[in-house]
């Protein structure tokens, strides 16, 4: 068990995210029109010690319960800016969701993202539907949203986002997923949610991505596992966990991003987040 804490000073709006046995609560803080973001973390949660003893052979990563049972604490220490990440997609709902539509959570996990919608969501005749293919995950999230107040209905989908009929979009969030999906078949699977957003909806994407320059992809990998390694990971795990996800997680670069949104018809999108090589867009269909 973890337990961390850090506290800001003046708190104008606090947000809770319960996500299984983790409590984070986060704080805005506001300066004048400046807009400081803070957060408070409180968090006790079960350690990540999947890659922590030497194997002989390192097998494809996989989203089993072995990895569902310490998620939380995985994706916090693993993805840079991921606690913001997730709720600033709160604050993009409760601007973009639209009465009486659909909201995607695509690679749910335990449903962090789908919570931190849910408590944002003002309109009325909404439904979230959160979908991962992953037994475990789903067992985990449907837990999650069953012990979480919030009166928006969720739906937990135990299926593969390829084959999903979306309907009546006004958001759809696909956080660190579309990664895990062979390339070629990534673009479908967006011109799929393209074609049942509403005018004014929005996609967010957030993903780990490459560069064209060599020199900066290294450098971020770099310092990437630097973060890893202050966040407690020993030098065995990172390089296991490497290897493990080689064949399973493959980043594109950001132009890649681009002009496949582009190409489908996404009028605009922006980078409205990035820490090192991982970035969050967001793309607009009108
Ligand atoms: C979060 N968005 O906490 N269909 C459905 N689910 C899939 C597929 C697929 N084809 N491929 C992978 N997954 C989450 C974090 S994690 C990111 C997302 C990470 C699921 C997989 O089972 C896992 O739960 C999730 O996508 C990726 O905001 O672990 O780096």
């Amino acid at each position: 068990m973890r337990f961390v804490k850090h506290v800001c000073n003046v708190i104008i709006k606090m947000y809770n995210i319960r996500c299984n046995n983790c409590l984070i609560s986060y704080a805005f803080k506001e300066d004048a029109d400046i807009v400081l973001f803070d957060k408070e973390v409180f968090v006790n949660i079960k350690k990540d010690e999947i890659f922590t003893d030497p194997a002989n052979k390192i097998t494809d990563f996989k989203f089993d319960e072995q990895v569902a049972d310490v998620f939380d604490d995985m994706i916090n220490r693993s993805v840079p800016g991921y606690p913001e990440v997730v709720v600033m997609s709160g604050l993009f709902a409760e601007r973009f969701v639209q009465s009486n539509s659909n909201c995607y959570d695509l690679g749910c996990s335990l449903g962090a993202t789908t919570l931190s919608m849910r408590q944002r969501i003002t309109q009325p005749g909404c439904r979230i539907i959160a979908v991962d293919n992953s037994l475990a995950m789903v067992e985990h999230c449907r837990a999650n949203i069953a012990a979480a107040d919030g009166t928006v209905p969720v739906d937990v989908w135990l299926d593969d986002i390829r084959n999903i009929e979306f309907s009546n979009c006004s958001m759809a969030v696909i956080n660190y997923t579309l990664q895990f999906l062979p390339p070629s078949e990534r673009r479908q699977l967006l011109q799929n949610i393209y074609d049942s957003m509403l005018p004014g909806a929005v996609l967010l994407l957030s993903e780990k991505v490459t560069f064209d320059e060599q020199q900066s992809s290294e450098l971020f990998i770099d310092i990437y596992h630097a973060w890893k390694a202050h966040n407690g990971y020993s030098e065995m795990e990172i390089k296991q966990k490497r290897n493990a996800l080689e064949n399973v997680l493959i980043p594109d670069t950001v132009v890649t991003h681009r002009q496949r949104l582009t190409a489908i018809g996404f009028k605009r999108c922006e980078i409205w987040f990035q820490c090192f090589n991982f970035i969050s867009m967001a793309a607009f269909k009108l």
